[in-house]
């Protein structure tokens, strides 16, 4: 009963309904509605209530991620069928690592804050209250392991059709960041639980910045948000989208292998095809000038003595000739 009365406050964005047409609606008596107002409250919505007016859902906390607000209106099968979705954790990824196995496929954990938020190679990434989008995806495809880092490239290729659908141009810099002007607003991590020949997990961790004005010093220069770009975006819009747009990719992948738009989409929003760029792999920092992404989803490049080589997404680095892209 109370998801139909946050459905009902939501499809009424921005007006009062009064408790008699909700009760009405819902078939329950005033008393019921207010017993339900007062618990969604304490769980952390912001509904307004005024006298002879009645109720609305005020419109900022409509854009808290919750399952209830993210499922509205969600057109996939599976993906974000089910959300766990949390004020404050460490970190997505970790805890859908724990639970993975449990979970059923498609399950996204998400949370208006990470307190260690986790980036690759062991490095942080900054995640601060409502201010973005912090989620993690459990995966379990019937994938031979090595396949695994196609995943990545299929999230770069989701959240770049997405924010498109949405009106924002985003470049993909090969495997895991998204960009904009040269910054970074969107990175991935990849984690994989799997035997030799079996794929036991995937966790496909999501960082978005949305709302973010000032960040740090130590990584102002390289990252941005869509609100600092001027895309005034709602971050459940943002979510539902990638989310949707994120299966029928994954599918396709599963499905028909290699014969996917993922590729067509990750060259043509490269960040880096066609540039010089530098590969930074155990502390080596090599120049090579970057030709393709191929079927496999691995860079190929050209280094200075003219030797074509793949490169596989795993631990490397990149980093543009003038600085980060
Ligand atoms: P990465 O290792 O490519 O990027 C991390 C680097 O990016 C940091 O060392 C820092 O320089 C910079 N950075 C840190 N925070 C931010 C930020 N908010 N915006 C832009 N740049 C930043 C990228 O790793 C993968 C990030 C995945 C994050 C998601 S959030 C949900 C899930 N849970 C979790 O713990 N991680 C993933």
């Amino acid at each position: 009963m109370r998801g139909k009365i946050i459905q009902t406050l939501l499809d009424n964005k921005g007006n009062f309904i009064s408790s008699e047409a909700l009760s009405k609606k819902l078939e329950i008596s005033s008393e019921a509605i207010r017993e339900h107002i007062e618990v969604l409250k304490s769980a952390g919505y912001n509904i307004e209530e005024v006298k002879k007016k009645g109720y609305k859902l005020v419109d900022d906390l409509n854009d808290l991620l919750t399952y209830n607000n993210i499922s509205n209106k969600l057109d996939t099968k599976y993906i974000g069928r089910s959300i766990i979705h949390f004020d404050t954790i460490d970190s997505t990824n970790d805890y859908a690592k724990k639970v993975a196995l449990q979970k059923q496929e498609g399950t996204v954990i998400i949370s208006e804050e990470q307190t260690k938020g986790k980036g690759r190679i062991g490095r942080q990434w900054v995640s601060k209250s409502r201010e973005g989008i912090w989620m993690s995806i459990i995966l379990k495809p019937n994938l031979i392991p090595q396949k695994a880092p196609f995943l990545t490239l299929i999230a770069g290729a989701s959240i770049t059709k997405a924010l498109n659908n949405l009106g924002v141009e985003t470049n993909i810099k090969w495997p895991n960041d998204i960009i904009i002007n040269n910054k970074k607003i969107a990175g991935i991590l990849t984690e994989l639980s799997a035997e030799i020949d079996k794929i036991n997990y995937i966790v496909l961790g999501i960082g978005i910045n949305v709302k973010t004005i000032d960040f740090s010093q130590e990584i102002s220069h390289i990252a941005t948000s869509l609100y600092k770009e001027g895309h005034k975006i709602s971050r459940v819009d943002i979510v539902r989208n990638i989310l949707e747009e994120f299966e029928r990719l994954y599918l396709q992948y599963i499905n028909h292998g290699l014969k996917n738009e993922t590729l067509d989409i990750c060259r043509k929003h490269s960040a880096i095809i066609g540039k010089y760029i530098y590969i930074i792999s155990n502390g080596e920092k090599e120049l090579v000038k970057c030709l393709d992404i191929n079927k496999e989803g691995n860079l190929v490049i050209k280094n200075d003595e003219n030797v074509i080589k793949e490169i596989m997404s795993g631990e490397v680095s990149i980093r543009g000739v003038e600085g980060y892209v």
